[in-house]
């Protein structure tokens, strides 16, 4: 399980939402590394726990040291290797107000918006999920849409995926892609649609890229989420 120096060990577990940010960002900046699959299903191993005592995917031996945390790994990603592609390093001009753009944006993605999507999951009926999804799309509107008026297609203006898209996509992709196969429900999609216009064109965009579909098993992601929901139905 170890690394060689030098050697970047991405630890992780494809169907893993935080850990495909990793992928996303590795694939982006076109990074060489070694991918090991941790078991989710059983407890962790005692080697696993020696790198990450939370026992959580991912992390990441990079320069034979180990981070841990899927936003931090993608950071430090993004700045070990400053392409200027998914973020301009803080120097550059201009680099921290787009840093803190981004930060702002994926702040509020995670904090006014997922959160609220997932209660969805945990609904017992139609009935349950109507308040659900007047709320989350009330939010979306106010706090999502305005900060992608300007997204060509991606945040900020974009023609190429940003760490914003790294930071959110394989989310995105959940959302585009359950939706598109009826686990998220219709009236979810067509009120985003219609109320959040933006959002929703960049959401598609972000959920066709191929650094966003490079890990996705839409089936196995797919069969997972509906047993997730019977487990959440039936309790
Ligand atoms: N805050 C963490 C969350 C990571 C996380 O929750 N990973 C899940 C898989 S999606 C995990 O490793 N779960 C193992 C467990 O809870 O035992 C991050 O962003 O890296």
């Amino acid at each position: 399980m170890g690394s060689q120096e030098n050697e970047i060990v991405l630890y992780t577990n494809r169907r893993c939402p935080w850990a495909h940010r990793a992928h996303i960002a590795l694939d982006e900046l076109k990074v060489p590394f070694k991918e090991v699959t941790i078991d989710l299903d059983t407890p962790r191993t005692q080697e696993y726990l020696a790198i990450n005592p939370r026992g959580l995917v991912p992390s990441i031996s990079f320069n034979g040291e180990i981070y841990t945390e899927s936003a931090v790994v993608s950071w430090l990603l993004a700045d070990a290797f400053p392409s200027g592609k998914l973020v301009l390093p803080s120097s550059a001009a201009g680099g921290p107000q787009q840093r803190a753009r981004i930060a702002f944006f994926v702040d509020t993605y995670f904090s006014k918006f997922q959160g609220g999507l997932m209660k969805l999951f945990g609904a017992k009926t139609d009935e349950e999920q109507e308040p659900i999804i007047t709320e989350a799309v009330d939010k979306l509107v106010k706090e999502i849409e305005p900060l992608l008026k300007n997204a060509k297609p991606f945040f900020g203006g974009s023609s190429h995926i940003t760490q914003a898209e790294v930071l959110t996509g394989s989310f995105v992709i959940r959302l585009v892609s359950l939706t598109k196969v009826g686990i998220y429900p219709a009236k979810l999609s067509s009120s985003i649609a219609e109320r959040a216009p933006n959002f929703w064109k960049w959401a598609e965009a972000v959920a066709a890229h191929p650094s966003v579909t490079g890990i996705y098993d839409e089936e196995k992601i797919i069969a997972s989420t509906k047993a997730r929901i019977a487990k959440a139905r039936a309790s």
